[in-house]
């Protein structure tokens, strides 16, 4: 069964689920009367790196958590049950996509994209960094660097994390097809057994993201964002888009995609949401460095991947959330000031509630399209744990103050008691 899961691909029904709520049209007539994201000020001073200002992470402090966020513990093994769990298929009341969706956003992997097709998607996010702007277009591309960076407190390290980053890359996804109406926002599908175990192979490094700058000062020397320069945060305005990764020719390994599927045994968003969470941040890490843009909590988004990134982590949420209809507005966890998170917790940013952002299909109109089938040659017989972040890398990825390096810690262990069994079994068959 173990090997089963892992040759065939996840393949994900996204299925119509019932009455439309009409969410998105709101968002989108809110923001045509000017008066939606009221809250987003591109123009708004943020603190400095380094300030005493309360730092994002990203990982939730299962520590400080209440009482019903249960801790990971190695005894409990809650994300790694033994029992093989078989998935069930969702069950929809309605086939047809919602009323309010007039078109459905099918976002696929950028594996999957042809040459014409990477080429146009990042012309349009060249175009919303450099301009011109587009009629109906509210942020360029810097805008929502500043969005991300100025409500980071709001988006990490807490029960809001997923459904912040649905929002924000729906809005950003929009503002792309304003540019060219024929795009979706791809997803760079890192946790697939052949980039997890040697993330340097993967497509996403060529001609539109580049490659990295190892040595010197870091800055991208290839790919559309070489050219790019930051505006925010305004301290670093000027400075090129940095990426660093592990060595000269690598990049530590990321979570695989067997280790992912094991969170479909989870029932509760409390327990699932900051395990993906931690496992979303060894991309940051590992493929910014430490001197790299993608690792910093609060501006990551000025290198562009960011949106790849998290429409893969968005694309987990959704596809846990397709394992049982009742994961589709499960939520829980805690606020940023500490208090139990609900649904009608507002996105106070995007002037819209977590209620609106649940359901992926019905309320974002987004779908995603099922990554394409690894070839045999390309799976490994035998998986490599994923190289434990090291000390400075934890401590630059989430600042002091909100570390849990305990989490992270059990999370690499509990991984490697998989990775090791999984290697057992396939030695035996
Ligand atoms: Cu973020």
């Amino acid at each position: 069964m173990v090997q089963r899961r892992v040759i065939i691909p996840v393949i994900v029904l996204i299925v119509a689920a019932g009455v439309a709520i009409g969410i998105w049209r709101a968002v989108e007539a809110q923001k045509a009367s000017a008066s939606s994201f009221a809250a987003v000020n591109p123009s708004a001073s943020a603190s400095p790196p380094g300030s005493s200002a309360p730092n994002p992470v990203y990982v939730a402090p299962i520590s400080s958590s209440p009482a019903s966020t249960a801790p990971v513990t190695q005894s409990s093994l809650p994300l790694y049950p033994t029992a093989s769990t078989s998935v069930p298929a969702v069950s929809s009341t309605s086939s047809s996509p919602s009323p309010t969706c007039t078109k459905i956003s099918v976002r696929r992997s950028w594996d999957a994209l042809s040459d014409a097709e990477q080429s146009q998607f990042a012309n349009a996010v060249n175009q919303l960094k450099k301009g011109p702007k587009v009629p109906g277009n509210t942020f360029t591309f810097d805008d929502f660097v500043n969005i991300h960076y100025t409500d980071a407190m709001n988006a990490h390290g807490v029960a809001a994390f997923l459904p912040w980053h649905r929002v924000y890359i729906k809005i950003y996804e929009e503002h792309l097809q304003r540019i060219n109406s024929n795009i979706t926002l791809p997803y760079w599908d890192w946790s697939n057994l052949k980039v997890s175990q040697s993330p340097q192979l993967s497509s996403i490094w060529g001609p539109y993201w580049g490659t990295h700058t190892y040595i010197g000062n870091n800055c991208l020397q290839d790919g559309i964002a070489a050219s790019w320069v930051k505006m925010y945060p305004t301290q670093l305005a000027g400075q090129c888009i940095k990426r660093q990764w592990t060595t000269a020719t690598t990049i530590s390994a990321f979570t695989p995609q067997n280790v992912i599927d094991q969170l479909d045994n989870v029932t509760s968003f409390a327990q699932f949401a900051p395990s993906l969470e931690a496992f979303h941040g060894y991309p940051h890490v590992n493929a910014g460095g430490l001197n790299g843009d993608f690792t910093n909590p609060r501006y990551s988004p000025n290198d562009p991947i960011f949106f790849l990134h998290h429409s893969n982590i968005d694309r987990l949420w959704n596809n846990w959330q397709q394992v049982n209809t009742s994961n589709v507005f499960n939520y829980g966890g805690h606020t940023p000031t500490g208090a139990q998170a609900t649904l009608q917790d507002p996105l106070t940013i995007f002037g819209v509630k977590v209620s609106d952002a649940m359901d992926s299909y019905n309320q974002m109109c987004v779908s995603y399209e099922p990554p394409p089938s690894s070839l045999a040659s390309d799976i490994p017989t035998v998986l490599a744990s994923p190289e434990a972040l090291t000390e400075d890398a934890i401590q630059a990825f989430w600042p002091a103050g909100h570390i849990n390096v305990t989490f992270i810690r059990q999370l690499e262990a509990q991984t490697n008691q998989f990775v090791e069994a999984f290697n057992t079994a396939n030695a035996a068959s």
